[in-house]
């Protein structure tokens, strides 16, 4: 492991409690199997993966202001429920704090939580990885859905958002528009790839 990889998680040790960094060393593996499986840049899927959660032990008000001194906007449902928020300053720090310069490893921190409409294969490898990593047993469908992962990995997005909004929706928590916006996509995409 490089020095870039050590220095990392040096610094993630402090900031994250044990099992957050469990759950981080778990997303970094996954991402780089799969990285492996789909051709992706492993070295790029490791770092996404490694940092995703940077932010997760930060208290809301403390990333609310992160934001603000960052110029970075807040919107109404992200302020209501600040755990969304982490997605978004844990892009800002891996670039601020964490020293990365490459704009695809923040692009896939920033969506990581909702997904987006079209991700990237870094995005939808992070997406993924965070959801079925080993440490993970929370889920329902988790045996099904780690296999579907490493057989097509737009219908594991898709399922993985499916199962999302079952269980929000069970818990009526308020659904994000961009996790509805990004299901509503890959559905639509792999009912055409049927045709
Ligand atoms: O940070 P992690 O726990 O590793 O994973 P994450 O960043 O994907 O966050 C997972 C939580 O986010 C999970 O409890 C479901 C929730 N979530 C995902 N999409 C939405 C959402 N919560 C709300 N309220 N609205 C959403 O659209
Ligand atoms: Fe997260
Ligand atoms: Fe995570």
């Amino acid at each position: 492991m490089t020095d870039k990889f050590k220095k990392i998680k040096k610094q993630l040790k402090k900031e994250l409690d044990k099992n957050r960094y469990q759950h981080t060393l778990g997303v970094m593996y996954t991402a780089a199997c799969l990285a492996m499986r789909y051709g992706g840049d492993m070295q790029k899927a490791m770092l996404a993966g490694l940092l995703h959660d940077c932010a997760k032990c930060i208290p809301g008000e403390k990333q609310m202001q992160l934001c603000k001194n960052n110029n970075v906007p807040i919107r109404k449902i992200e302020q209501e429920n600040p755990f969304l928020l982490h997605a978004k300053t844990g892009a800002l720090l891996a670039r601020t704090e964490y020293g990365i310069k490459d704009s695809d490893i923040w692009h896939a921190i920033e969506v990581h939580t909702t997904g987006v409409p079209d991700m990237s294969l870094l995005d939808k490898i992070l997406f993924v990885s965070d959801y079925i990593e080993p440490n993970r047993d929370k889920a329902q469908n988790l045996e099904e859905i780690r296999a579907l992962a490493f057989e097509d990995l737009d219908r594991a997005v898709l399922r993985i958002l499916f199962d999302t909004i079952h269980y929000l929706n069970q818990k009526r928590s308020e659904i994000d528009y961009r996790t509805h916006d990004t299901y509503n996509f890959y559905h639509q995409l792999l009912e055409e790839d049927k045709k």
